[in-house]
């Protein structure tokens, strides 16, 4: 089992996708560490495919520490830099395959064919399935061929031998050294269960583990599979939230209550998130293209309600083409409160920031005074700590809420922050019994805690 951090001890982590070392450092410093996240996810770190697409970082062709984001060094100064602000760094890591390609040259500058990465793997490291014509995948209802089989034919590595394994817990062993906190394991649907947790056990140390293992309906490989080795990635989440704040497929937001009881991989081992690099291109998910503020209060959601670690994308514009690649030399760039160059900066957003400190103010409290108005009004304590009222309709939603928070003047985390007792946004009273009269405008929330008190605004 490893290491992950107590829930709501900043315990948010950021995916930085596409974003390089350098500029990942420079965020860290003056943005991510003070602004109270966790983590940050950097995308894949070793040699790739050279083009311009984004996905070419999911074709490795060597361990050497060098891709379009920086080489080792750079990686380095990443790692050591986010832990002085207090952010640890997790990698995204390539276990199931290499590339794709007949052969050529990686951005490291090693040559390579499909089934030959000199002195280090030849033909004989992959599973050579023989199940389709081409050895790609196209049934996921066979889990042997899920297992076995290319993923868009992505050389295979036979992760069920010896020298396999052993090179892929060096790789990650190295990533270890340089202080990396933490593994996002890549594809792990397709390695079988049990050859993950051989090479997690060689770890050193217990960094953190998320795998990712997409839920798909009916088929033979379940996320719950996994929960054994460290975190999952729950779709199904991600999935509910997009019927939900769309209103689709016959859900609403009212339903979001009791998570632990939809038949997911529990709160304590999935790791949520609004969307990821995958579904923000594929409709999987909600993204910022969303319509009506739903994006947004979705993030809200999830940062608010205590299942699951949670992961925020923070991408670029141009995710609805498949293939575009990162802006400014993949160089992110934020403004005050969001992005610039074409980067969206999502981890910069008032209310996604305010939301984290509600979070790691809130810690491990348990969900308290839910109260559903309709089926897209939604609010619910947590202990006696936090409070947030999400209104996904089209009117206003004005009511007394109870909840268990002590008298006082909160600043609503939302709109604004507290600086030095004035709210930058609104504000909102607790009254001596635990009541707020609250006015919640259609398509917005509100959320206060007691680490931001304050009036005005
Ligand atoms: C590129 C080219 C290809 C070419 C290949 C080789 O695009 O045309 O064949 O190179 O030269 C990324 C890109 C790929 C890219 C690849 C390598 O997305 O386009 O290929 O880099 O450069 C499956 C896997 C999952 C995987 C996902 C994309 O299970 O692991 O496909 N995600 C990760 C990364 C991803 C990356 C890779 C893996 C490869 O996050 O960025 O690819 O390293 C169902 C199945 C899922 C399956 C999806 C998609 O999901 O259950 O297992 O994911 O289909 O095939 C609902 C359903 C759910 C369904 C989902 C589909 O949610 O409930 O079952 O819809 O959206």
């Amino acid at each position: 089992v490893h290491e992950r951090a107590p829930a709501g001890d900043k315990d948010v982590i950021i995916q930085m996708f596409e974003w390089n070392w350098d500029s990942i450092a420079a965020e860290c410093t003056s943005f991510i560490g003070p602004a109270g996240y966790g983590f940050v996810q950097a995308s894949p770190a070793q040699e790739h495919i050279t083009g311009d697409q984004w996905w070419t970082d999911y074709q490795p062709v060597s361990y050497i520490l060098t891709s379009k984001r920086g080489d080792r060094a750079q990686y380095q100064n990443m790692i050591n830099t986010c832990r002085a602000a207090g952010v640890g760094v997790i990698a995204d890591t390539i276990w199931n395959h290499m590339s794709g390609l007949d052969s050529g040259v990686g951005v490291a500058g090693s040559s390579f064919t499909h089934y030959n990465y000199p002195g280090i793997y030849d033909n004989s490291s992959f599973h050579h399935c023989g199940l389709e014509p081409d050895d790609t995948i196209v049934n996921y209802d066979n889990r042997l061929e899920v297992q076995t089989c290319q993923l868009d034919g992505l050389a295979d590595l036979a992760t069920d031998t010896e020298p396999i394994r052993e090179r892929l817990a060096a790789y990650a062993n190295d990533l270890i050294s340089l202080g990396v906190s933490g593994l996002r394991l890549d594809a792990a649907k397709h390695m079988a269960a049990t050859d993950v947790a051989n090479m997690t056990s060689r770890l050193v140390g217990t960094p953190y583990v998320t795998q990712e293992v997409i839920w798909g309906a009916g088929e033979p490989i379940q996320p719950s599979e996994y929960i054994g080795i460290g975190d999952v990635m729950e779709f199904r989440y991600t999935t509910a939230l997009l019927n939900s704040f769309l209103g689709s497929n016959g859900a609403n937001i009212s339903g979001l209550q009791d998570l632990d009881d939809q038949g997911w991989v529990p709160g304590d081992l999935a790791n949520v998130f609004v969307a990821d690099h995958d579904t923000e291109r594929n409709q999987g998910s909600l993204n910022a293209n969303s319509p009506s503020n739903t994006y947004l209060l979705a993030h809200i959601f999830s940062l608010a309600h205590p299942f699951g670690t949670p992961t925020v994308l923070s991408s670029y514009v141009g995710f609805t083409d498949s293939d575009l690649g990162a802006p400014n030399g993949n160089s992110g760039t934020c403004s005050e409160n969001g992005g610039s160059d074409g980067w969206i900066c999502q981890h910069r957003w008032t209310a996604i920031v305010g939301m984290v400190g509600f979070r790691n103010e809130v810690g491990a409290a348990s969900m308290t005074n839910w109260v559903s108005a309709s089926s897209q009004q939604i609010a619910f304590g947590r202990g006696s700590a936090g409070f947030v009222a999400i209104n996904n309709a089209d009117s206003t939603w004005t009511t007394t809420f109870e909840t268990s928070m002590p008298e006082g003047s909160y600043c609503d985390v939302v709109s604004g922050s507290s600086v030095a007792g004035i709210c930058s946004g609104y504000s909102f009273t607790v009254s001596s019994d635990g009541t707020s009269n609250v006015v919640v405008p259609a398509r917005t929330a509100i959320a206060i805690h007691t680490g931001a008190q304050g009036s005005g605004g």
